[in-house]
């Protein structure tokens, strides 16, 4: 039989709910819940990715797995720690044009809420005139772009490119799979007149956030 990580990581691979909100609880016992997201979800996320890209699986597959995650990251929502500090500061976040992921980026909605920052979710497939507009009426303090597809970093580049053009130089914040380190300031916009820093993962958001509210 499967251990208790096991079966975790095999709900997000079979698209199936049967037994995970018990397993869950069970593994709130012995993990907090971002490791848990971390740690069994995560790795059931990457076996999916393996498995379509091998044509493995078919989109609607992807798409319980991607159910299967959503639901189990709502459960343990109310289980994360919260700081009960005053609002730190405001931050935008986006799903990039053309690209629909958003599972990360609600993550990090959830990661940044919970410790003090308000949030702006403008969704996904953002455009730049969007993001530009949404940033005249809010004047976040951060602009937070996902994005997961290799063409969404392309699509990145785009989008600050854009916002200079609009006069805008609030600090961008920038993550998703498709990214790596180097996409900081001189790959994403070298001529950008403000801040571009990549984050790896959510919490990786938080303390660039929190350094750059110092
Ligand atoms: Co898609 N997809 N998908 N998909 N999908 C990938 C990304 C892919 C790598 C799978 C593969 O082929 N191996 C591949 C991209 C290939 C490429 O571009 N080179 C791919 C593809 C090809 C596609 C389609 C084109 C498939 C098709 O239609 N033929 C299509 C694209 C549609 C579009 O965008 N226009 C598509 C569609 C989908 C679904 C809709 C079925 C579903 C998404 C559902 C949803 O998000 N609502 C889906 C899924 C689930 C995946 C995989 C399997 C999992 C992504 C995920 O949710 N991971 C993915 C393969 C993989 O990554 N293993 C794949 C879990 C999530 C928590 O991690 O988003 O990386 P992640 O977020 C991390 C960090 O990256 C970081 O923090 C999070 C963790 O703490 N982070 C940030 C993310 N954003 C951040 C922002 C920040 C800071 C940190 O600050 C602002």
């Amino acid at each position: 039989s499967l251990t208790l990580e096991e079966r975790l990581a095999n709900y997000v691979v079979e698209g199936s709910k049967d037994g995970l909100f018990a397993d869950l609880d069970e593994a709130l016992k012995k993990y907090a819940p971002l490791d848990i997201i971390n740690g069994p979800l995560m790795r059931g996320m990457e076996e999916v990715g393996r498995l379509f890209n091998n044509n493995e699986l078919i989109v609607a597959e992807v798409l319980q797995s991607a159910e299967v995650m959503k639901a189990s990251v709502s459960y343990l929502e109310p289980h994360m720690e919260k700081t009960e500090t005053s609002v730190k500061g405001k931050i935008m976040l986006a799903t990039v044009k053309g690209d629909v992921h958003d599972i990360g980026k609600n993550l990090v909605e959830i990661i940044l809420s919970n410790n003090g920052y308000e949030i702006v979710n403008l969704g996904i497939k953002v455009p730049p005139e969007a993001i530009i507009e949404a940033q005249r009426r809010e004047n976040a303090d951060i602009i937070g772009l996902s994005g997961l597809l290799v063409k969404s970093a392309q699509q990145m580049v785009t989008t600050a490119q854009d916002l200079k053009a609009a006069g805008i130089d609030t600090p961008i914040l920038v993550g998703g799979a498709a990214l790596t380190r180097k996409f900081t300031k001189t790959r994403i916009a070298p001529e950008y007149d403000g801040l571009v820093l990549y984050a790896k993962d959510a919490m990786n958001g938080l303390e660039l956030a929190n350094k750059l509210m110092d």
